[in-house]
């Protein structure tokens, strides 16, 4: 009985990977895709994981559920979770644009931290999206959760996030000040940067004429 419930489980997590190799596949497509037209990376890189299953089943405990396939999967929405890089923040909506598009790939929720950031400064998008994964004997459809963020406020959340976790009682004012006026320097980079991109395409169109 254990034996066979400890299959179910790995089968289950098994079709995560699946989920995500597919993802990666369609992003890479993308980025090659809009090299070769545009002459142009909008993905800087991207990282894949998979939630482990303590934490899957520690998330369910925090949500007071009962612990077996059918509330993960319902309730769990980021086993599957993707990391999109890209160098400018207008790269973020155009990436959401192409992955819309895909007729294969549902779209179920966008929560937008890059327009809306959280009041301790985190800025990213994140989307869930349900895919189609087709096994041996029927189609699986797959919540993946993507997270698309420059790599300035990557640089930013990997941090804070180390912060989060060492402090159990929650992050001291002071150092949640630092964070917040970090956030705030990063921001002011990014449109830096996206505003020196745009004069430098501008000089290699007129380059061009
Ligand atoms: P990990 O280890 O990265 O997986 P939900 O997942 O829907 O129950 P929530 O908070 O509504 O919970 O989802 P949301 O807002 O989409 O955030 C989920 C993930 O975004 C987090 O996953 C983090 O990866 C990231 N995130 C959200 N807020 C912050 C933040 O303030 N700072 C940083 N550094 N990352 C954040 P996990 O499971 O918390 O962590």
């Amino acid at each position: 009985m254990q034996r066979d419930m400890m299959k179910q489980w790995a089968h289950f997590f098994l079709t995560y990977k699946f989920a995500l190799d597919e993802v990666e596949t369609k992003l890479n497509i993308l980025n090659e895709e809009f090299q070769f037209i545009h002459d142009y990376n909008p993905i800087e890189h991207v990282k894949t994981r998979i939630k482990n299953p303590e934490s899957v089943m520690d998330k369910l405990r925090r949500k007071n559920m009962d612990i077996n396939l059918e509330n993960a999967k319902e309730h769990i929405r980021d086993i599957a979770g993707v990391r999109v890089i890209c160098s400018f923040s207008t790269d973020i909506y155009q990436i959401l644009e192409m992955i819309s598009q895909q007729t294969d790939v549902k779209v179920v929720e966008v929560k937008d931290y890059v327009l809306n950031p959280k009041p301790n400064g985190y800025k990213s998008l994140h989307l869930i999206v349900e895919i189609p994964v087709f096994l041996t004997n029927r189609i699986e459809n797959v919540l993946v959760e993507i997270q698309i963020r420059t790599s300035a406020m990557d640089f930013w959340a990997s941090l804070e996030h180390k912060i989060y976790y060492k402090y159990n009682e929650g992050i001291p004012p002071e150092i949640q000040q630092q964070l917040k006026e970090s956030a705030d320097m990063i921001n002011l980079l990014d449109k830096r940067m996206l505003a020196l991109n745009q004069e430098v395409l501008k000089h290699r169109e007129y380059a061009v004429e």
